[in-house]
């Protein structure tokens, strides 16, 4: 999978060469490229924004800035993401779906977003005709600053689904028996007591049946108890 990420702020990018990522970066398994959007521009000051038509608060991201800095990498097959509060929610399932993708390319808008007009454009058919697929995500209900922060989230849900990626491909086949994608229930280690609470006798029973049953039992109180 290659990922091109572009944004104002390319040095909030670094964490991603850590870890396994970084791991996967270098076995070749995976290529993470960074582009400053100002590069794109032609003017002695570099600007990115403009004041918004019809007025309000706030400033928008020029439509061709973003424009050449997409045309730069965008190739047939892409999925082009534009992060945006406004977005579809990104859940487990799209993170499945776009783990299987060869190119995705994340647009991080910043100040009130991106020209809506660089949506429409890739959204049109000549970029359908090339299998180029736009998306407009969010990450979650609540405002971040930029798309800089969601777009490490999805990368990181993502790239973690690619086999050989993720350092224990065992975990993923036993997170592949819930729907969610997710361990719920509680976790313990060593030692057997710590500060008084020991760890529940189940686990420690070796009656493999009776650990699948307290387990499942757990993840619904859990779930339960943190429902919204
Ligand atoms: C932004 C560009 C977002 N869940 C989310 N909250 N806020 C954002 C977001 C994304 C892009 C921009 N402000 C300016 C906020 C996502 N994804």
């Amino acid at each position: 999978m290659k990922i091109d990420a572009i944004t104002i702020f390319p040095e909030y990018f670094a964490p991603l060469q850590l870890s396994l990522l970084g791991k996967a970066q270098e076995g070749g398994l995976l290529s993470i490229n960074v582009h400053d959007l100002r590069a794109q521009t032609k003017d002695i000051h570099h600007t990115v924004d403009d004041a918004p038509y019809g007025g309000g608060a706030g400033m928008v991201m020029l439509a061709d800035v973003w424009g050449n800095a997409i045309d730069g990498v965008i190739e047939d097959g892409s999925d082009l993401i534009i992060l945006t509060p406004a977005g579809r929610r990104f859940t487990q399932e799209m993170a499945q779906e776009l783990s299987v993708a060869t190119h995705l390319i994340f647009a991080c808008g910043r100040y009130e977003g991106i020209d809506d007009r660089v949506r429409e454009h890739y959204s049109q058919q000549e970029y359908a005709d090339r299998n180029i697929r736009v998306r407009e995500v969010s990450i979650g209900d609540y405002v971040l600053g930029g798309g800089e922060v969601a777009s490490m989230v999805m990368i990181e849900a993502i790239t973690r689904l690619i086999p050989g990626v993720l350092g224990n491909p065992l975990s993923l086949a036993e997170e592949s028996h819930n729907e969610e994608g997710y361990l719920e229930y509680p976790n313990y280690t060593r030692p057997q007591e710590w500060r008084g609470i020991e760890v529940p006798p189940v686990l420690l029973s070796g009656n493999h049946g009776a650990i699948a049953t307290w387990r499942s039992s757990q993840a619904r109180q859990r779930k339960d108890a943190n429902s919204n």
